[in-house]
């Protein structure tokens, strides 16, 4: 505690944030000089980057504690947001972006007079770095992206802290410091090849080291209860055997025009500082130490898997560990105010990102029983009125269980804890349904195999939570339909409830998309971006839908955007460029990025794709013009991009058959340039800000009932591209939003799906004609001339295992449909910008402000802290 009087001489020397040019340049130049060593004679772009960085970051931490010490005088509740996953992507031009600070906001310093009224800091920024002789452009792209996380999880995650910053919640997300995030992908031969990402090889400006908070983590060891206690339900002391410290590091999360700035907060792991003396003294000093440097393994690598649960004893570590440091840090935080256990739920809310951090519900009930001496029965109240759960998937191969003997190996304890939380739910459950044995098994949280038993995560999530969400419609009916259908007869169908996901347009419309966004708010009159915190004001552009002045100008936006792919696909390329320039305007961009997975039927597009190709060649050899078939077969290009899981082996064939037939079709002299196929290697987040804005039409071709949302597809709509889509996920809610006519639905309901299975393996189904052609081109060696039986296993999933994602029901369907967006595309140009823009005007919905807001009303009963 700092004496009263010395603050007098702390507050004349109070930092102040840079608000002009003149300032950023002082602390731009001082960090090139401080921070980095460097100067004048050696600041290169790489410097520029980290420099710049920590001049922004200065302003940044000091919004950030101001902040923190607002959420802690205001004492509201607070929203701890728990993700394994956090895809942020780059920070640089996203705090520029935000740090534009709202004129009516009475907490920012003087100098933020410059940063408004259409002043921005980014604008300002690149001012100030021509003049010190740097372009922003090439100073952005030397930031590594941040890639801790796989996919939409992740994504989403990411989203979630900027609306919540935005919205000035008092929330944290809790997190893992992978020191490699996700693997980089390299296309060799056609192969996807992982290759590690060195994120941090380069200091990272953006992570604040908390070496001061260490939170000792145990795993193994057994249980010891006293003599006098005689059950696993009263106070038992947990004896660890391996220790290892959880170190914080703090990631400042800037609102958008706002000067809250809350915090991500991620662990790593190092070893502790007490030695083994045994081990020395017998003289194995080198054993020891090598023994203790492996307490960093725990948190080196993300595991790579998309909506696949490996089951692998590492995770559980990562999982556990975690957990307990990001509890550790909640519990410590409330007991400085000395409030009685009972009000804990009032004071926290936790939302747990899928069952990955389930261990915490069970966390928390031990701290309370074993260490704080609560009564086990107001314990669990306490933890079920705390936690929250966010289901992502139906999907059976993502849904996790641990092998008893392993959890109980790690967490001898935890596992103790567990078999009583089943064993009360147990016992609930009996009392309302007597005698329903069946029943009692099917949701118990030990699933009984005949070699092994199972805890079943996701079970043990529900019954530690007060809520249950899916994260769209028609995934949190499914949900209460089948995977959880027992647990509506138990609980009530209130305890389940849906929030579907949004996406934040700060980065995926502004900061991706900076021509769309100055063409939004010049015609709907915003000149101060309002619109991006309140969507609702996009449908001013409806207006506009029809207006030929305007759609030229949209159009043009749209073919600015196509270009800027298309040079990075050039780059990418090696220097060749694929794409026709002369012709890019009549040039249907038809993109499908995300993981590859076989239920996202990445497959279903390239089959479409060839079977393009073959029409047209058949068409040439039946004697039909060139011209005739560009009549028929529009330019196209059909762009894909993702990573598979590096054991998935059907999508890494999948992606080897894409880049197979792109081989073919980009050298086949013939079809005079009309197709083109790319696989965009690395497919990451700061390339998504590059492809998203470029797309005419993009896929999101699920089998039914399988995409629990997606939200790739909400990025798409929302830069003005159509989508071709199954009726499955947000789908769903998109086609609503924005109307029927405005997206090209296509394909089987999920209600039919089960059938259609069923019939795949009891009925002898046939193929659809094209299919048969395409399969039959695929078998030949057509695309693997080398090897013809290289893609045998992806036909042979279809014609002979029972086609499980229904690729052949959808098939002609799928056609059917891209012939229409062609005959649109190329005969109505009109028509296309039409449903373009009325796409957009109408996607205000799928804001990641609008998705929190319900979290915070129906879920965690949390309010905002404003700024004064
Ligand atoms: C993941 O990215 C998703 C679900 C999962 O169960 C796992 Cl392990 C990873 C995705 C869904 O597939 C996607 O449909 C959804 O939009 C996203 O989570 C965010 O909810």
């Amino acid at each position: 505690k700092i004496p009263v009087q010395s603050r007098e001489l702390w507050n004349k020397h109070k930092v102040r944030k840079f608000g002009t040019a003149e300032e950023f340049e002082e602390k731009f130049i001082s960090h090139v000089e401080w921070t980095l060593a460097r100067s004048l004679y050696n600041c290169d772009d790489l410097a520029a980057y980290q420099a710049t960085s920590q001049s922004v970051r200065d302003n940044l931490v000091i919004d950030w504690n101001k902040t923190q010490q607002r959420q802690t005088a205001r004492d509201g509740k607070k929203v701890y947001y728990l993700s394994l996953e956090f895809l942020m992507g780059r920070a640089l031009d996203n705090a520029l972006i935000n740090m534009r600070t709202d004129t009516s906001s009475q907490d920012v310093g003087p100098t933020d007079e410059t940063l408004t009224k259409g002043n921005t800091a980014r604008e300002m920024i690149r001012n100030a770095m021509k003049d010190l002789g740097f372009k922003l452009e090439d100073v952005l792209e030397q930031e590594p992206d941040a890639a801790l996380g796989n996919g939409g999880l992740g994504r989403l995650a990411a989203c979630f802290v900027d609306s919540l910053a935005t919205g000035n919640y008092p929330a944290w997300g809790y997190g893992l410091r992978y020191q490699y995030g996700i693997f980089a992908q390299k296309i060799i031969d056609g192969y996807q090849v992982e290759t590690p990402d060195y994120w941090l090889n380069f200091s990272n400006p953006w992570e604040i080291e908390r070496s001061e908070i260490q939170v000792p983590i145990n795993f193994y060891g057994y249980v010891h209860r006293p003599e006098s206690e005689k059950t696993t339900t009263s106070p038992s002391d947990w004896i660890g055997g391996e220790r290892v410290l959880a170190m914080a590091h703090d990631m400042p999360i800037p609102g958008f025009k706002t000067p809250t700035v809350n915090n991500l907060r991620l662990w790593s792991a190092k070893p502790t500082t007490e030695f083994d003396f045994s081990k020395f003294n017998n003289g194995d000093y080198k054993n020891s130490v090598e023994q203790q440097q492996r307490a960093e393994s725990i948190t080196a690598v993300l595991y790579p898997n998309d909506n696949f649960d490996q089951g692998k004893e590492l995770r559980l570590k990562q999982q556990y560990f975690w957990c307990a440091a990001s509890l550790h840090d909640i519990v410590r935080r409330f007991k400085k105010n000395k409030r009685p256990w009972s009000e804990f739920p009032d004071a926290i809310a936790i939302q747990l990102n899928d069952t990955h951090p389930t261990l915490a519900i069970v966390e928390l009930q031990r701290v309370l029983v074993d260490l704080e001496k609560l009564d086990w029965h107001k314990a669990w109240d306490i933890v079920t009125k705390t936690f929250a759960y966010t289901n992502h998937t139906v999907m059976q191969e993502a849904l996790e269980k641990w092998p008893v003997g392993l959890l109980g190996h790690l967490l001898p304890r935890h596992l103790e804890i567990i078999y009583d939380i089943n064993w009360f739910f147990l016992q609930s459950v009996e009392k309302k349904f007597p005698h329903d044995m069946d029943l009692l098994s099917r949701v118990s949280v030990i699933e009984e195999g005949s070699q092994e038993r199972y805890v079943r995560m996701a079970f043990l999530a529900i019954i530690g939570s007060h809520k249950v969400n899916g994260v769209a419609e028609l995934h949190s009916d499914l949900i209460k339909s089948t995977i959880f259908q027992d647990f509506v007869k138990v609980y009530g169908a209130n305890k389940f409830t849906n929030v579907t996901n949004g996406i934040t347009p700060r980065r995926w419309l502004k900061q991706a998309n900076p021509k769309l966004a100055e063409l939004i708010s010049e015609t709907i009159n915003d000149p101060n971006d309002d619109y991006l915190l309140d969507m609702s004001k996009l449908t001013e552009l409806a207006k506009y839908a029809e207006d030929e002045a305007f759609q030229k100008k949209w159009n043009d936006v749209k073919q600015f955007n196509k270009s800027r792919l298309a040079d990075l696909i050039k780059r990418l390329n090696n220097g060749v460029d694929i794409i026709d320039r002369d012709h890019i305007r009549n040039t249907l961009f038809d993109i499908q990025v995300k993981r590859i997975h076989e239920y996202k039927r990445q497959q279903l597009n390239i089959f479409g794709v060839i079977n393009r190709y073959l029409c047209m060649k058949e068409m040439l050899q039946s004697g039909s013009s060139i011209d005739e078939v560009a009549e028929r077969y529009p330019r196209k290009v059909s762009i894909f991009g993702g990573k598979s899981a590096p054991g998935y082996y059907m999508a890494k064939l999948i992606i080897k058959l894409v880049n197979s037939v792109a081989e073919v079709v980009n050298n086949d002299a013939e079809i005079c340039d009309l197709l083109k196929v790319f696989f965009i290697p690395d497919y990451n987040v700061s390339k998504a800000e590059i492809i998203t804005p470029a797309s005419d039409l993009s896929e999101h071709i699920s089998t039914a009932g399988t995409e629990a949302s997606g939200t790739s597809n909400m990025k798409f709509v929302m830069n003005g591209g159509l989508i071709i889509g199954t009726v499955d996920g947000a789908n769903v809610e998109i086609t609503r939003e924005i109307g029927e006519d405005n997206i090209f639905l296509f394909g089987n309901l999920s209600e039919n799906v089960e059938e259609l299975r069923y019939n795949h393996q009891f009925q002898n189904t046939s193929l659809p004609e094209a299919l048969v052609k395409v399969l039959n081109a695929v078998e030949s060696g057509a695309f693997s001339p080398q090897n013809a039986s290289e893609f045998r296993p992806l036909i042979d999933s279809i014609k002979h295992q029972g086609d499980y994602y229904l690729v052949s029901d959808d098939f002609d369907s799928y056609v059917a449909t891209q012939d229409l967006v062609d005959q649109v595309y190329h005969k109505d140009k009109k028509e296309w910008l039409k449903k373009s823009i009325l796409s957009v005007a109408n996607v205000g919905f799928f804001s990641s402000d609008r998705c929190i807001e319900e979290y915070a009303e129906t879920i965690w009963n949390a309010e905002p802290v404003k700024p004064e």
